[in-house]
């Protein structure tokens, strides 16, 4: 369905720099000023003529008429049932997981398993676990982006499939249950690229770490999506906040972990590339069954 092709390759991190290529883009896509408002199929902008005072706020950021004209350039490789009426924000332009990235994290998870998409933005991941036949809880603060989510889904055909809860996912992590948890917080935008390292602290609304420990509290299976730029080896680290503590030790590649077979359950960590049409988009890392997963997939490719 999507002219999109998504390559993802668990594989050793090589880290690729794009950042000359991305400040000449910038620069000529600063001149294409698209305002971030929320846009209908058509390309027809849907904002209402007086602009909330948080609009004007995302409109004044400097590298927002970049990503909106850079964006609407990739709208159909972030949802290829765009021109059926799709519907973003501004954070949606630039978090939406593209589609073919988003189907390929989702075919690491049982169908028929219950995810939780803790961060679910205009719901670019939740459509794609739905899709693939597994029910979906999804989280998401903001209940604006909430009613674009569900109308996404919609136009996808998944709605039944999906829970929308409006709320924050810290809250309401204690009392929520399923079989995987599935993470795509705020990366701070895109000035993310600006870091040469990211570190896992720079996460929002809370640092990578105490995200995890929050996913792990519901399930130890986890799919984590992550800039590009991460630090890999803090995200090897969060395999180790399991308690009791886990012993390790590495197979397949450089990033999986196991246990040592000495009783304790598997976690595992499996990292992979992602991209789209050869660029590489973020990382995406795998912990406890869906590791195991990730890896029993790859076997069954040779
Ligand atoms: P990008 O790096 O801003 O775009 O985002 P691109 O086209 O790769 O940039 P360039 O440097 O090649 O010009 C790439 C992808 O990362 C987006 O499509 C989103 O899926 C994801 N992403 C980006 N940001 C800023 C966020 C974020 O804040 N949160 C989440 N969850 N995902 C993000
Ligand atoms: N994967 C999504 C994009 C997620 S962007 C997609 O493909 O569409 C991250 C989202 O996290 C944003 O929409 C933001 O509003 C939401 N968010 C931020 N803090 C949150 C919290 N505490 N609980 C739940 N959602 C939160």
């Amino acid at each position: 369905m999507a002219n999109t092709r998504c390559r993802c390759r668990a594989r050793p991190v090589t880290f690729l720099c794009h950042r000359l290529l991305h400040f000449l883009s910038t620069r000529r896509l600063r001149r294409r000023r698209l305002r971030l408002t929320t846009t209908t199929a058509t390309g027809h902008e849907a904002e209402s003529p007086a602009k909330s005072a948080a609009a004007e706020q995302r409109d004044a950021a400097g590298d927002d008429a970049a990503v909106a004209g850079k964006y609407w350039a990739q709208r159909h490789s972030l949802f290829a049932l765009y021109d059926r009426g799709v519907q973003m924000d501004a954070e949606g332009w630039y978090s939406a997981t593209p589609e073919a990235i988003a189907a390929a994290q989702a075919a690491r998870a049982p169908r028929g398993s219950l995810v939780l998409d803790a961060f679910a933005g205009v719901g670019g991941n939740s459509i794609q676990f739905a899709a693939r036949g597994c029910r979906v809880v999804a989280v998401e603060i903001d209940p604006r982006k909430v009613e674009l989510a569900a109308h996404n889904a919609r136009i996808y055909g998944v709605e039944d499939r999906i829970e929308f809860v409006v709320g924050d996912f810290f809250r309401l992590a204690p009392s929520l249950k399923a079989d995987s948890v599935f993470l795509s917080p705020p990366w701070g935008g895109p000035s993310y690229r600006q870091a040469q390292v990211y570190s896992l602290d720079m996460l929002k609304p809370k640092d990578g770490f105490k995200i995890f420990q929050a996913a792990q509290k519901i399930s130890p299976n986890i799919i984590m999506f992550l800039p590009r730029n991460v630090d890999i080896s803090q995200v090897e680290q969060l395999s180790w906040l399991s308690s009791p503590p886990l012993d390790f030790v590495k197979v397949i590649v450089n990033l999986s972990i196991c246990n040592n077979n000495i009783g304790i359950p598997a976690v595992v960590l499996q990292s992979e590339e992602s991209y789209v049409e050869h660029r590489l988009k973020g990382i995406t890392a795998y912990f406890g069954g869906m590791a195991q997963e990730v890896q029993k997939q790859e076997q069954n490719c040779f």
